[in-house]
């Protein structure tokens, strides 16, 4: 978890965890507070947040045991935002509230007006569950600790100091009807055994114990001991003041040497301005959002192309991730998480630090969110914004005059990453001086572990220490991407590459072309990735075209990607039916955000992308949205232990005939200090 204090005041906010600000030897930063307030897509601000929760709880009268989930920004009607120009009177200002009543067992959605300080609508949704609170994650620990049969349970492994246990309140999952939203609040904690206080607990999974726990009631349903598997034997710390004890798997020998200073160096300061949310950087202008539910948003991203800004996103957010393990045991079999929809990615974000998470010159960005009594909660520097070196733009050399043309490449970064329990995911959008958008997602943290028998060999996972092994599991992030290339009116369209038929167009069989496929309703537009046939999209404008006659487009172009390893038979298997498809379009509503529902917690599944595309709407020409689902496959290796190098999965968005050629013909040459680039 984060450092994250229960730290709410009177004042109705609160500022979690520590940051720096200001410079040092590895950059300078600046922490932006909004300017541009008056613009409509500003997140909402501490003050916000607290009127909101303030607002809701008096004109709904909420009920002593109303929680406040989530309180978020309710963006205007988009066709509002694109009218709204700078200087114009601002926009009326709403807050969503997600609100959860402990005592009535009920989910509400509330949207109050901060302009009017008015009711804009409320209503109960029956059947469902709300995230996991942050206070329900923190309690459910304590609830079990003091738990006389899991005391037992853990007795029979031979602890009797429970206070080194750590127990993570895992979501539930549906593992059939007992598990109905409806009925029950719960969740079913795992627990990991620490030798000392600090230690690195994930080394001693309690393998084979499970933990049922009403949220509601605040009390354990039930243990189920499915029988001792010995604490394995081993420690495997990596924090500092640790790694240097006898005993840890991988054995740490000490520091390596030889690494000489590199400094980043931007004397007359970064080339990106930030007025409020909205930064312009070479050409590219876009604004950053924040909400606890989806953490870093981007919103109407576009480039500036000869004096005109060409809109190419509305809306860009993560819209959920799906994170199932492949081991039959009793304590992994439901561990299928939606990371985003069953906890919230925003709130869990980490504050950055200068010099560690991002070098350079930085902006940061607070994120604003909410803890469970409406108070306002900002974690500092959650967003950073720099500028990179990013090798070379492009180059050629004429071999006969010896004249080199070559050019740098730079992206602009804006990334966040959050801790979800033992696991890190940092989510980095990349805008490129030559017009490519690039998001990736690295993973790190620490794997979910579990425990054999020293000597024994696990059928469902990799062993990375002695009696210690991390599961078989796949991660799937799904990227919503409202887009608006050239205008509102887009349609997507799917490229193969393939061999040309034999015949006379062909006489020598070299020949190969592109098919192009116009995804013309949303029950034809649920496609996969074809390595094979070299497969991408492109999102195209319906109305505009480039000096080459062309409609205008982005190319969603796919890296690695891998399909669900689960049975679609298992019982889980609805739950995240967006998988199914690793794209799909949509017809553009703003209701519809989550590839999972709204309410992935303790569901049984039909919700999400499959129910929002049942409609078959046309978007032949329409206002499109494009969801776009990558997988991380997570075969562990002993390298992941004790702590996961990055790994990095993602996708790009290229200009496909958006420009009339090379966007990046105007960089300006770089010349080397007493000299210049050519060969020879
Ligand atoms: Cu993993």
């Amino acid at each position: 978890m984060t450092a994250v204090s229960d730290s709410s005041t009177s004042t109705g906010t609160s500022t979690i965890g520590t940051s720096t600000i200001g410079t040092s030897t590895n950059g300078t930063s600046t922490n932006g507070t909004a300017t541009s307030i008056g613009h409509p897509l500003e997140p909402l601000t501490a003050e916000e947040v607290a009127t909101a929760g303030a607002l809701l709880r008096e004109l709904a009268e909420l009920g002593p045991k109303a929680r406040f989930v989530f309180i978020t920004l309710h963006e205007p009607p988009k066709a509002d935002v694109l009218g709204w120009t700078p200087g114009a009177p601002p926009l009326p200002r709403e807050a969503e509230l997600m609100v959860y009543d402990k005592g009535a067992r009920t989910t509400y959605e509330g949207v109050v007006s901060l302009t009017d300080r008015d009711l804009v609508g409320w209503r109960p949704v029956p059947g469902v569950q709300p995230p996991i609170m942050f206070e329900e994650f923190m309690s459910c620990e304590e609830i079990v600790r003091a738990d006389p049969r899991w005391q037992a349970a853990m007795r029979k492994r031979g602890v009797e100091d429970f206070s080194l246990a750590m127990i993570d309140p895992w979501a539930a999952s549906w593992t059939g009807p007992e598990d109905d939203p409806a009925a029950r609040r719960i969740s079913r904690p795992l627990t990991w055994m620490r030798s000392a206080p600090g230690e690195h607990g994930y080394a001693r999974p309690v393998e084979g114990l499970v933990v049922l726990v009403d949220l509601d009631a605040g009390e354990v349903i039930e243990v189920t001991d499915h029988g001792v598997v010995p604490l394995p034997p081993k420690a495997g710390n990596y924090e500092a003041a640790w790694q240097f004890d006898e005993g840890n798997v991988p054995a740490f020998e000490g520091y390596r040497d030889g690494l000489k200073p590199i400094e980043i160096s931007q004397p007359e300061g970064p080339s990106f301005t930030v007025d409020g949310h909205a930064v312009s950087w070479q050409k590219w202008e876009l604004r950053v959002g924040f909400t606890p539910r989806e953490g870093l948003v981007l919103h109407q991203v576009g480039y500036r192309d000869r004096g005109t800004l060409r809109p190419l996103i509305y809306r860009a957010s993560l819209a959920e991730m799906y994170v199932p393990y492949g081991d039959p045991k009793p304590t992994h079999r439901f561990k299928n998480v939606f990371d985003q929809g069953e906890y919230g990615v925003g709130w869990l974000a980490n504050p950055l630090t200068l010099g560690c998470d991002c070098v350079g010159h930085i902006h940061y960005f607070d994120g604003v969110v909410n803890d469970q009594d409406a108070a306002a909660v900002t974690i500092p520097n959650a967003v950073c914004l720099h500028e990179e070196d990013a090798g070379i733009a492009w180059k050629h050399t004429d071999f006969r005059s010896g004249a080199v043309e070559v050019r740098r490449r730079r992206r602009l970064v804006i990334s966040t990453i959050v801790t979800v329990g033992n696991y890190e995911y940092g989510y980095f959008w990349y805008l490129y001086n030559d017009g490519t958008i690039e998001y990736e997602v690295k993973l790190t943290g620490v794997i979910s572990t579990a425990a054999v028998p020293v000597g024994e060999v696990p059928t469902h996972g990799t062993l990375v220490a002695p009696g210690l092994y991390g599961p078989n599991h796949q991660h799937f992030f799904c990227v919503r991407l409202d887009m608006t290339v050239d205008g509102p009116v887009n349609r997507v369209v799917e490229v193969d590459s393939r061999p040309s038929p034999a015949g006379p167009d062909n006489p020598h069989g070299n020949a190969w072309e592109t098919v192009q496929t116009t995804l013309t309703s949303e029950a034809l537009a649920q496609r996969d990735t074809d390595a094979n046939r070299a497969r991408y999209w492109r999102i195209e404008s319906a109305t505009e075209t480039s000096a080459l006659g062309a409609p205008t487009g982005y190319a969603l172009m796919p890296g690695a990607n891998v399909p669900p390893m689960y049975s679609p038979d298992a019982v889980f298997a609805p739950r995240a039916g967006f998988t199914g498809h690793q794209l799909w379009v949509t017809a553009h509503d703003p209701a519809q955000r989550f590839a999972a529902g709204d309410y992935p917690n303790q569901s049984p599944g039909g919700d999400g992308l499959p129910a929002y595309a049942a409609g078959d709407r046309d978007l032949d020409g329409a206002d499109v949205v494009v969801w776009y689902t990558f997988g991380a496959h997570h075969v562990v290796r002993p390298e992941d232990w004790p702590v996961m190098p990055v790994s990095t999965v993602g996708f790009m968005l290229k200009p496909s005939g958006f420009f009339d050629g090379n966007p990046a013909l105007d960089l300006p040459p770089s010349e080397p200090a007493g000299g210049h680039c050519h060969s020879g």
